[in-house]
């Protein structure tokens, strides 16, 4: 079950500079930042509030450390921008599963690894109404206590 938005993923060119233009702005503060080589980004989590599934909400901030990575291409083609929306579930496993059943395209035969150890796929956004949806499993014992048990 999806129980929270997990995090708004924003394509940006220059990450510290855009971090800093949230924390000026609107006083969020960097609560993770990580490169993850696999899907080819540089980002920073900055948590905007804590969920009533255990939880939390991010905005993850993403510059691309490849031209050929998703963000790079998708960058070079529309700026700077919201590149994808993530749900937070118990079991990504399961939901993507029967997501897939379906009909729904999704990316990843297994989930792969996010930010902060979490466990991530997505759906392909021609067949989500052209939303890039992410689904997430944090790493974190207590988030997500509804759990997959349900
Ligand atoms: N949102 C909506 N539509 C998108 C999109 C996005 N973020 N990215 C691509 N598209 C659209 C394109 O506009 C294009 O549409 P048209 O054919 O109508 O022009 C179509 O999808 C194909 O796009 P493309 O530029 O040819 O790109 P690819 O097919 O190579 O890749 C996708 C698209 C979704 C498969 C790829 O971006 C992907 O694998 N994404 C998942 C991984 C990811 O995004 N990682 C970065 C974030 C990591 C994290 O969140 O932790
Ligand atoms: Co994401």
């Amino acid at each position: 079950m999806l129980t929270r938005i997990d995090h708004i993923g924003i394509a940006c060119f220059d990450l510290d500079k855009t971090v800093e233009f949230y924390r000026a702005t609107y006083g969020f503060e960097v609560f993770h930042s990580e490169v993850n080589e696999e899907q080819g980004v540089r980002e920073a989590m900055l948590k905007i509030n804590d969920t009533s599934d255990g939880g939390s909400s991010y905005l993850q901030l993403l510059e691309p450390t490849r031209e050929d990575s998703a963000v790079g291409k998708w960058l070079a083609k529309n700026g700077e921008g919201v590149h994808h929306i993530a749900f937070g579930t118990a079991d990504v496993d399961g939901d993507a599963e029967a997501i897939r059943s379906k009909d729904i395209r999704v990316l990843y035969d297994e989930p792969r690894i996010g930010s902060m150890g979490s466990r991530i796929t997505f759906l392909h956004p021609k067949d989500t109404h052209g939303v890039l949806t992410e689904l997430v499993t944090s790493a974190k014992p207590s988030a997500d206590h509804s759990s997959a048990e349900h």
